[in-house]
């Protein structure tokens, strides 16, 4: 640890999502990155099992983006976006469009998956004012599902502990989660039961009724949670209901977006278009903070192009389109385009289910649940301390060169789209090690 660091303490450093006490008792710390790897604070190199946070999707350290960004801060650091522009925001958010849905060609920037969702939200909101609609304000969410930290992320979200403390401010409904283990425990891939679990809206609607309903907000694969896949059909069917009740679908694909499935979006993936697309976390593969929301034409036509001659959407961030975020978003598609790396999940998948599911029969192993570069490891709670495998599974994964994620009993993976068989065989090889040692 660096003399610095040690005169200052750990303790002014407020650690967001993290066991604050128990991690001062004993720090684990990154100093270094390049590919597929960290290299921790004690000069130990750790296999990054799941790209930071779900986000270096084009591995560490990318020239490219590097130079993006030197060059992009000293040619211009900032450019305000409110009634002034610079030209790079509107080159990246028509090449962006070249990867979205055939339907969503507007972008809306912003700095990260919170606040896409809550701009989503509002667009949403200000799409049926537009329409003389202006009571439809209700949301449907899911449980388990994850939508950031914002009031309105944790109002349409399904986990219990992010609204405990804050309640939940707008309205909101939400639909059951899919995750059943009596039915599809250790399914490769999407599960063949559970569609019908999507038919719950039909009541839900019935319940609230249409006409207070703005749209329905779901990842198409929950990854926070633990990796809940959606049973075969159960999108589609999810996206036949709100065509009928004019409902929005906003796919939430701040994890699913750019590239983890093996196609650019889920929405590609599932073929299924929504009505709005949330992402961030991968699109400047984590370089600079952006995040980005991806809008129906026919929205952007009814709020902006029949909208007044005045400001249509009150509603930005100073650091929306950034342009040294523009910078290293152009450099990460390029990346993207050269290297194929929207679609090498789907070269990737067959490795990754096969040697994760070949953990299988070590012990504690409850359940394994994969798509594309997405997966999880569920294990047994230890009787009357729900959890405490997991964590202890990370901070000995970290001790033995490996950085996993965890969620209550749930491991989960999201190694960069660049992995290699070797880098999965060595991950899988010491999660085994792992599970052997822990009680
Ligand atoms: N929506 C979804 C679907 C997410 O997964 C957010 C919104 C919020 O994004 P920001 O950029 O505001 O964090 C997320 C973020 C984990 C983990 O380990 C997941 C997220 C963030 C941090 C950790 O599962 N998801
Ligand atoms: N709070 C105050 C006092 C502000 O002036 C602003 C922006 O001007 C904000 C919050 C919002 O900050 P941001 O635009 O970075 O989200």
């Amino acid at each position: 640890m660096s003399t610095a660091l040690h005169e200052a303490g750990l303790d002014p450093f407020w650690m967001p999502f993290t066991a604050n006490k128990q991690f001062k008792r004993r720090p684990r710390m990154l100093a270094g990155a390049k590919g597929m790897f960290y290299t921790s604070a004690d000069g130990r190199e750790v296999l990054d099992g799941t790209a930071g946070l779900w986000c270096v999707g084009a591995g560490h350290g990318r020239d490219e983006i590097t130079q993006a960004v030197s060059r992009q801060l000293a040619e211009m650091d900032y450019a305000p976006g409110f009634q002034m522009g610079h030209p790079l925001a509107f080159e990246y958010a028509d090449e962006l469009i070249k990867h979205t849905p055939e339907h969503l060609n507007h972008v809306f920037f912003t700095n990260s998956g919170s606040e896409s969702v809550d701009t989503a939200l509002k667009i949403a909101l200000a799409y049926h004012r537009s329409r003389g609609e202006g009571q439809r304000t209700r949301f449907i969410g899911r449980e388990k599902g994850y939508h950031g930290v914002g009031f309105g992320g944790i109002s349409v979200g399904g986990i219990a502990n992010n609204r405990r403390t804050f309640g939940a401010w707008l309205p909101a409904d939400h639909l059951p989660h899919t995750l059943d283990l009596e039915h599809n425990a250790f399914s490769k891939g999407v599960p063949a039961w559970g569609a019908h679990l999507a038919d719950e809206l039909e009541d839900i609607v019935a319940l609230h009724g249409a006409d207070t309903i703005a749209g329905v907000i779901v990842e198409p694969v929950a990854g926070s949670a633990g990796v809940i896949l959606p049973p075969r059909g159960y999108l589609q069917r999810l996206r036949e209901i709100c065509d009928k009740h004019g409902l929005l679908l906003i796919f939430d694909e701040v994890i699913t977006g750019f590239g983890r499935l093996g196609a650019p979006f889920a929405a590609d993936y599932f073929g299924v278009e929504p009505d709005l697309i949330t992402a961030a976390k991968m699109i400047t593969n984590a370089a600079v903070p952006m995040g980005a929301v991806f809008v129906r034409d026919s929205i952007y036509q009814s709020v902006v192009e029949q909208g007044p001659e005045s400001i249509e959407l009150f509603h930005g961030y100073t650091y929306s389109a950034h342009p040294v975020a523009c910078a290293a978003g152009m450099a990460t598609l390029e990346i993207y385009r050269r290297e194929g790396l929207f679609t090498r999940a789907a070269e990737m998948a067959e490795v990754w289910q096969d040697a994760l599911h070949g953990l299988r029969d070590c012990p504690h192993v409850k359940d394994i649940r994969n798509l594309g570069l997405m997966g999880a490891v569920e294990l047994e709670p230890r009787p009357g301390a729900a959890g405490a495998r997991a964590y202890e599974a990370l901070a000995d994964a970290f001790e033995h060169g490996l950085l996993i994620r965890f969620t209550g009993d749930i491991i989960a993976f999201s190694p960069p789209l660049i992995v290699e068989r070797e880098h999965i065989e060595r991950l899988v090889g010491t999660l085994s090690e792992v599970l052997g040692r822990i009680a």
